[in-house]
């Protein structure tokens, strides 16, 4: 019964090991606005995951307030979500040990986010970035989501929970909630405007716009932004990366189709069309920059989210992981 009258709950979490991403917000942030209505949201600021490679205290705790400030002002409202802090949730971090013992060492070997961390950070390859996926797949099954909004290179950490889960659901009885990823049509991968073969990412300061970059940065990023050496302003992922992923930008700043797009700077050269896009993506991010200003002034209601959030989370966490601990055979006390 009280399965069927609930909304289907919805999680996700963005680390605080940087500033927010255009590419952050386009894959995922700006479902979450989209998906908080029709469902029961739980955002999370996953500063547990954050520490897997090194990170300054100081800033780490900066970042973390400063990413509920940004989730707010891109539009989710605490009262209608969940929004909390993972550390202040320790449930996580016991079912995350409880899931790697139904890990495979093989499974995780294959992650390819840990191949290419663990190739940035050589030197500090540590079990914590191993496991990465195991804290992942607890956070989402601790509290039985349905939906995980990510971008695209999200959707293997979602599969390796599924599979996790189906396992532990297996050996004992049904348990988890089985999650599905939630993928954007468009702008699920934002490329690096100086590099549109990667990934725009929080750690490449000039391929990257972030959330609170000034309209005046925005304008200089696009100006550079790798294109080619045509003129023509078509979508062609394989031999036009650059103006492709400006396209895809485009678009998802203004909701326009790529057919409307193409046609919008038919015949027009690239002069005109990167401002055009510079100038969507100020007026997307200029509210968004101008809220989160506004409530980073305001510490004591930032601190009322986060604190309210995690005792919601906690109550939500305890009633699953008490199930769990009694399956797998711990001695209640
Ligand atoms: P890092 O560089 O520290 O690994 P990141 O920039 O990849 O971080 P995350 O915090 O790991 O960003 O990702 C937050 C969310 O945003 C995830 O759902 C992720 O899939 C999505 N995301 C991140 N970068 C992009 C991008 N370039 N395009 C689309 N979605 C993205
Ligand atoms: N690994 C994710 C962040 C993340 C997450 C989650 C996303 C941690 N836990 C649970 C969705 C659900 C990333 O974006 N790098």
């Amino acid at each position: 019964m009280e399965n069927q009258e609930r909304k289907k709950r919805i999680f996700s979490g963005i680390q605080p090991s940087g500033e927010l991403t255009l590419g952050s917000y386009m894959g995922a942030i700006k479902n979450w606005v989209n998906l908080q209505d029709a469902y029961e949201c739980i955002y999370c600021i996953v500063d547990m995951h954050a520490i897997t490679v090194r990170q300054d205290p100081a800033q780490l705790r900066r970042r973390s307030v400063e990413q509920l400030a940004q989730y707010i002002a891109c539009g989710l409202d605490p009262q209608k979500n969940i929004m909390f802090i993972q550390s202040h949730v320790p449930q996580h971090a016991e079912l995350s040990w409880i899931l790697g013992c139904y890990t495979q060492f093989g499974e995780l070997s294959r992650m390819t986010q840990f191949k290419q961390k663990s190739q940035q950070h050589a030197d500090n390859i540590t079990a914590g970035l191993f496991t990465y996926p195991v804290l992942m797949a607890a956070d989402i099954l601790l509290y039985q989501a349905d939906l995980v909004p990510v971008g695209a290179d999200q959707k293997q950490h979602v599969e390796l929970c599924r599979d996790i889960a189906q396992r532990f659901n297996g050996v004992y009885s049904p348990t988890f909630t089985l999650p599905e990823p939630f993928i954007p049509k468009m702008g699920a991968r934002i490329m690096s405007l100086g590099n549109p073969e990667n990934k725009m990412s929080k750690s490449d300061p000039d391929g990257c716009v972030y959330l609170m970059d000034s309209p005046e940065e925005i304008r200089r990023k696009f100006k550079r932004a790798v294109t080619d050496s045509e003129t023509a302003v078509r979508f062609d992922k394989e031999n036009k990366p650059g103006v492709s992923n400006l396209l895809t930008i485009y678009c998802a700043a203004t909701g326009k189709t790529l057919e409307e797009a193409e046609a919008e700077f038919a015949g027009q050269g690239y002069g005109v069309f990167k401002p055009a896009v510079a100038d969507a993506v100020v007026e997307l991010l200029r509210p968004i920059r101008e809220e989160s200003q506004r409530l980073m002034a305001d510490k004591a209601y930032l601190q009322s989210v986060y604190q309210e959030g995690a005792q919601k989370a906690q109550r939500l966490a305890e009633k699953n992981l008490s199930k769990v601990r009694r399956k797998v055979g711990f001695v209640a006390w």
